[in-house]
């Protein structure tokens, strides 16, 4: 909880400063609000939604005192973000993940930490390294399926992708393997074909493992602020997502834009990264979250 909190630090404190010693809710009170939220990355249409819900509360005196504003906000977040059992990951085996986002925003090392979650929990663990882009990028999937003790299917560089996501399917159904999952160049600079590709690994995946349950993962770099919301949009308009993984919650992001993700896409937020280690991976907790942005 201390870590969650240090998210957030700024962003409490500053909602904090316009709650003090205000005698009464009204319209100058929320607009400072709305300031705040504004600049913590929240967007535009989330802000105005939070916002409008707590002006209809002083409307209806569900709101008195500055100091209900602080539990109403908790209130509008946690429904925000909560997507109920969408929150977790399928826990039907034998299953596929696959690994979506830009280049750079942190999907190799988020495969790791999952491959390492997976392997604590006793399941069985394939590495299919479908980023045939780039010769380094089969190579650093090879480096983390040694440190965390699982195998990884690989191509030559320039391999067809889905070549690759058969290979694995047949040796995940010969040995049975519990999760498999996949990485995959996200370069968004060519959308048709990065359709084409999803597409062409569907089709794949359908025809070679029609029993295997099967999700895609979007993997947004936290710190990129609005640029992470324009990702979600542009990714989601060509894939249909299961949810998000943010990453690099250590580092400089505002925090904020967990909600503007999982509010204007209606996307659950199902991890965070907050490390570079295979350890540094935490189930998002909605409530939690809601809450530790007012301790
Ligand atoms: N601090 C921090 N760094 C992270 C986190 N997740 C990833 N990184 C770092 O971000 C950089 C990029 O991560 P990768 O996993 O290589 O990203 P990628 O999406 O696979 O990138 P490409 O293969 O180039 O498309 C690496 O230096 C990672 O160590 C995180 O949660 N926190
Ligand atoms: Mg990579």
């Amino acid at each position: 909880m201390a870590e969650k909190r240090s998210f957030f630090g700024r962003l409490t404190s500053r909602i904090e400063d316009v709650l003090l010693n205000r005698p009464s809710v009204d319209e100058e009170l929320l607009e400072e609000l709305e300031e705040v939220l504004i600049t913590s990355d929240i967007g535009m249409e989330t802000t105005e939604k939070i916002v409008e819900q707590l002006r209809q509360d002083v409307k209806r005196q569900a709101i008195r005192k500055p100091e209900d504003v602080r539990e109403k906000l908790r209130e509008i977040i946690a429904g925000m973000l909560d997507k109920g059992e969408a929150q977790k990951l399928p826990e039907r085996y034998p299953l596929i993940l696959i690994m979506i986002g830009v280049n750079g925003s942190g999907k190799t090392t988020s495969i790791a930490k999952l491959a390492w979650r997976y392997r604590q929990e006793g399941k069985t663990v394939l590495l299919a390294a479908a980023d045939t882009f780039r010769a380094a990028a089969a190579e650093q999937l090879s480096i983390w399926g040694e440190r965390v003790g699982v195998n990884v299917i690989r191509h030559q560089e320039g391999a067809d992708p889905s070549a690759v996501i058969f290979d694995a399917i047949q040796s995940a159904k010969a040995k049975g393997t519990d999760v498999l999952i996949c990485d995959t160049a996200g370069r968004l600079q060519n959308k048709k074909n990065l359709m084409n590709e999803l597409e062409k690994m569907y089709k794949v995946i359908g025809r070679e493992y029609p029993e295997a349950a099967r999700e895609a993962l979007l993997v947004v770099d936290a710190t990129t602020g609005k640029n992470a919301v324009s990702q979600a949009q542009e990714f989601s308009a060509v894939a249909e997502l299961g949810g998000v993984i943010l990453t690099k919650m250590d580092g400089t992001a505002k925090g904020g834009i967990v909600i503007t993700i999982s509010d204007e896409f209606d996307l659950p937020v199902k991890f965070i990264g907050v490390g570079e280690r295979m350890e540094d991976l935490e189930p998002f907790d909605p409530q939690a979250f809601a809450a530790s942005l007012f301790e």
